[in-house]
Protein backbone atom coordinates (compact mmCIF):
# COMPACT_ATOMS: atom_id res chain seq x y z
CA UNK A 1 0.00 0.00 0.00
CA UNK A 2 1.59 3.37 -0.92
CA UNK A 3 0.23 6.87 0.01
CA UNK A 4 -0.44 9.42 -3.16
CA UNK A 5 1.04 12.28 -1.78
CA UNK A 6 -2.29 14.61 -2.55
CA UNK A 7 -4.77 12.33 -0.88
CA UNK A 8 -1.62 12.38 2.47
CA UNK A 9 -2.43 15.71 2.47
CA UNK A 10 -6.22 16.15 1.75
CA UNK A 11 -6.74 13.76 5.06
CA UNK A 12 -3.94 15.44 7.15
CA UNK A 13 -5.99 18.82 6.64
CA UNK A 14 -9.84 16.89 7.69
CA UNK A 15 -8.45 15.47 10.53
CA UNK A 16 -6.66 18.95 11.48
CA UNK A 17 -10.02 20.24 10.72
CA UNK A 18 -12.22 17.62 12.92
CA UNK A 19 -9.43 18.40 16.31
CA UNK A 20 -9.31 22.04 16.09
CA UNK A 21 -10.94 23.53 19.16
CA UNK A 22 -14.17 24.71 17.86
CA UNK A 23 -16.15 27.26 20.47
CA UNK A 24 -18.13 24.89 21.77
CA UNK A 25 -15.50 22.34 22.50
CA UNK A 26 -13.55 25.83 24.06
CA UNK A 27 -16.72 26.33 26.12
CA UNK A 28 -17.11 22.85 27.12
CA UNK A 29 -12.96 22.89 28.51
CA UNK A 30 -14.56 25.89 30.76
CA UNK A 31 -17.17 24.31 31.84
CA UNK A 32 -15.18 20.87 33.09
CA UNK A 33 -12.71 23.31 34.50
CA UNK A 34 -15.88 24.71 36.40
CA UNK A 35 -17.50 21.38 37.37
CA UNK A 36 -13.71 20.66 39.20
CA UNK A 37 -13.07 23.80 40.69
CA UNK A 38 -16.73 23.94 41.87
CA UNK A 39 -16.81 20.51 43.07
CA UNK A 40 -19.95 19.76 41.23
CA UNK A 41 -21.04 16.57 39.28
CA UNK A 42 -22.42 18.54 36.79
CA UNK A 43 -22.86 21.80 34.98
CA UNK A 44 -25.59 22.89 32.61
CA UNK A 45 -25.38 25.89 30.15
CA UNK A 46 -27.69 27.79 32.91
CA UNK A 47 -25.04 28.00 34.84
CA UNK A 48 -23.85 31.11 32.86
CA UNK A 49 -25.95 31.51 30.29
CA UNK A 50 -29.57 32.70 29.99
CA UNK A 51 -30.49 30.03 28.41
CA UNK A 52 -30.11 26.15 29.21
CA UNK A 53 -28.73 25.70 25.50
CA UNK A 54 -26.13 28.24 25.94
CA UNK A 55 -25.85 30.77 23.18
CA UNK A 56 -24.84 34.70 23.37
CA UNK A 57 -27.06 35.60 25.96
CA UNK A 58 -25.40 35.79 29.88
CA UNK A 59 -26.91 35.89 33.14
CA UNK A 60 -25.43 38.11 35.59
CA UNK A 61 -23.21 35.41 37.27
CA UNK A 62 -22.15 34.59 33.74
CA UNK A 63 -21.69 38.59 32.97
CA UNK A 64 -19.77 38.92 36.27
CA UNK A 65 -17.43 35.77 35.01
CA UNK A 66 -16.67 37.19 31.89
CA UNK A 67 -15.47 40.94 33.37
CA UNK A 68 -13.13 38.87 34.96
CA UNK A 69 -11.65 36.58 32.38
CA UNK A 70 -11.79 39.54 29.65
CA UNK A 71 -10.32 41.66 32.30
CA UNK A 72 -7.06 44.27 31.83
CA UNK A 73 -5.18 41.40 32.86
CA UNK A 74 -6.71 38.71 30.55
CA UNK A 75 -6.42 35.78 33.00
CA UNK A 76 -7.25 32.40 32.71
CA UNK A 77 -10.50 30.47 33.37
CA UNK A 78 -9.47 28.61 36.35
CA UNK A 79 -8.42 32.36 37.88
CA UNK A 80 -11.58 34.02 36.44
CA UNK A 81 -13.30 31.27 37.89
CA UNK A 82 -11.63 31.59 41.73
CA UNK A 83 -11.59 35.55 41.61
CA UNK A 84 -15.54 35.88 40.72
CA UNK A 85 -15.95 33.99 43.82
CA UNK A 86 -13.92 36.33 45.99
CA UNK A 87 -15.60 39.03 44.83
CA UNK A 88 -17.71 38.28 47.32
CA UNK A 89 -20.70 39.42 44.86
CA UNK A 90 -24.96 38.28 44.80
CA UNK A 91 -25.02 38.76 40.87
CA UNK A 92 -28.38 37.54 40.97
CA UNK A 93 -29.60 39.80 43.94
CA UNK A 94 -31.37 36.80 45.49
CA UNK A 95 -30.03 37.48 48.66
CA UNK A 96 -27.28 34.58 48.76
CA UNK A 97 -23.39 35.74 47.46
CA UNK A 98 -21.73 34.04 44.52
CA UNK A 99 -19.65 32.12 46.91
CA UNK A 100 -22.83 30.40 48.82
CA UNK A 101 -24.36 29.47 46.15
CA UNK A 102 -21.82 27.51 44.72
CA UNK A 103 -21.04 25.56 48.00
CA UNK A 104 -25.27 25.40 48.17
CA UNK A 105 -25.35 24.18 44.24
CA UNK A 106 -27.67 26.53 43.48
CA UNK A 107 -27.30 28.85 40.16
CA UNK A 108 -25.80 32.33 41.42
CA UNK A 109 -27.01 33.51 37.74
CA UNK A 110 -30.48 32.78 38.57
CA UNK A 111 -32.66 34.87 41.18
CA UNK A 112 -35.16 31.59 41.32
CA UNK A 113 -32.65 29.52 41.94
CA UNK A 114 -31.52 29.76 45.57
CA UNK A 115 -30.12 27.94 48.53
CA UNK A 116 -33.16 26.18 51.08
CA UNK A 117 -30.38 26.54 53.91
CA UNK A 118 -29.84 30.18 55.72
CA UNK A 119 -26.88 32.80 54.50
CA UNK A 120 -25.45 31.78 58.43
CA UNK A 121 -25.35 28.06 57.88
CA UNK A 122 -24.06 28.36 54.68
CA UNK A 123 -21.17 30.90 55.88
CA UNK A 124 -20.26 28.18 58.54
CA UNK A 125 -20.06 25.49 56.26
CA UNK A 126 -17.68 27.58 53.38
CA UNK A 127 -15.81 28.58 57.14
CA UNK A 128 -15.29 24.37 57.54
CA UNK A 129 -14.31 24.41 53.89
CA UNK A 130 -11.21 27.00 54.35
CA UNK A 131 -13.06 29.80 53.06
CA UNK A 132 -13.47 31.03 49.60
CA UNK A 133 -9.63 29.92 48.66
CA UNK A 134 -11.64 26.20 48.95
CA UNK A 135 -12.53 26.81 45.31
CA UNK A 136 -9.06 28.54 43.98
CA UNK A 137 -7.49 26.04 41.07
CA UNK A 138 -5.51 23.30 42.18
CA UNK A 139 -2.28 23.39 40.86
CA1 LIG B 1 -29.44 32.09 42.69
Amino acid sequence: MTFKPIHWLALSAAFIGATALTPSSAKNAYRIQAIQQYSVTSMGCIYCHTSPSGGSGWNAYGTALQVIYDGAAKRNISDALYLVLKANKDSDGDGYSDTLEVVAKTLPGDKASKPTKTVKALEAELKALGGVDHFKAKK
